[in-house]
């Protein structure tokens, strides 16, 4: 269907012109092209082209749905119109629901648990990004000379119907820890990723990337086996940092150390940054984007 919309006040003739462009444009015959009326128009028929209220559009469609069998069979679903089949939609290999009480399209819970397991060196903001993703407090984060969180922990929340299952950790990273107390928490982790797609987020502070992160998706592969960049997204939290320099992402990943960059390229360029002091949700909306464009979520 090719719905041309047009505004309160529109003028016949001025519809009609922009019907006969979209013919040598698009070489669809004028016939094809029908026009959605403002809600106040009355008379549909008194027009020279083919037109439409928004409620016939709608009932069509409708009818078109039940045709190619695309109806929900679910009584609620049928007692809303705006929740049908019709207003189902694809986005990314995912389901996604039209929600009538906020009106907007929620994704569809798809049953399984995604979990994002917090890595990087002590102080990077592995728990106040974890409490940003969980939307409350939930991990201690504090300024500290020392280690502050120092066992596995795991919270749960639901986010855009996705249930999502977030694993704090300790730094394993840092050489002066012994092997032994970094196994147990890696093994922690793998055991807590048992169930459901496992996503890694490697925590990195955006202004101080230090000698000892240089190698650290050798040492993530070390722990995790050698394909675990493939599920790992580039976390940088201060994203307040960069927009004090006046600086967007892409233009802080073009300037940064060739190190940092070559961390980023083998991680598919997945980055996202997180303001931890700030409330903006979009954040968590992007960085829930990156997760689900994974192959294997
Ligand atoms: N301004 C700002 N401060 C942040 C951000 N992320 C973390 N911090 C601060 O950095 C400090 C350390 O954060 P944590 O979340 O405890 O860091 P961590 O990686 O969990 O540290 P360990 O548990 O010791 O490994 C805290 O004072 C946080 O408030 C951020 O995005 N912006
Ligand atoms: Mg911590």
């Amino acid at each position: 269907m090719c719905l041309l919309v047009v505004e309160d006040g529109f003028s016949a003739e001025e519809v009609w012109r922009q019907i006969e462009r979209l013919n040598q444009i698009t070489g669809k015959p004028t016939e094809e092209f029908r026009v959605v009326l403002p809600l106040s128009s009355e008379h549909p028929d008194s027009y020279p082209f083919r037109c439409n209220t928004t409620e016939q559009v709608v009932s069509e469609l409708r009818g078109l749905a039940v045709e190619r069998n695309l109806t929900s069979t679910n009584k609620r679903h049928a007692d809303h119109p705006q929740s049908d089949a019709s207003s189902h939609r694809e986005r990314g290999g995912r389901s996604w629901v039209w929600n009538p009480f906020t009106k907007n399209f929620k994704r569809k819970s798809s049953g399984t648990t995604v979990t994002l397991v917090l890595l990087g060196m002590a102080g990077t903001g592995k728990s106040a990004s974890g409490n940003t993703i969980l939307g409350k407090k939930q991990f201690t984060s504090r300024t500290s000379s020392n280690p502050t969180t120092t066992e596995c922990q795991v919270a749960e929340t639901e986010i855009d119907g996705t249930r999502v299952r977030v694993i704090d950790t300790p730094d394993i990273f840092d050489d002066e820890i012994k092997s032994s107390v970094k196994n147990k928490h890696v093994r922690k982790c793998k055991q807590l990723c048992q169930s459901g797609p496992c996503v890694y987020l490697l925590v990195i502070h955006v202004s101080r990337f230090t000698d000892g992160e240089r190698d650290i998706l050798k040492k993530l592969e070390t722990a995790f086996g050698n394909n675990v960049q493939e599920q790992t997204v580039i976390l940088f939290t201060r994203g307040d940092d960069l927009q004090r320099a006046k600086m967007s992402l892409k233009n802080f990943l073009s300037a940064c150390q060739t190190d940092l960059r070559e961390i980023i390229k083998k991680c598919g360029n997945r980055c996202v940054v997180f303001e931890n002091s700030g409330s903006d949700s979009g954040q968590v909306e992007k960085l829930m984007q990156t997760v689900d464009s994974l192959s294997t979520v």
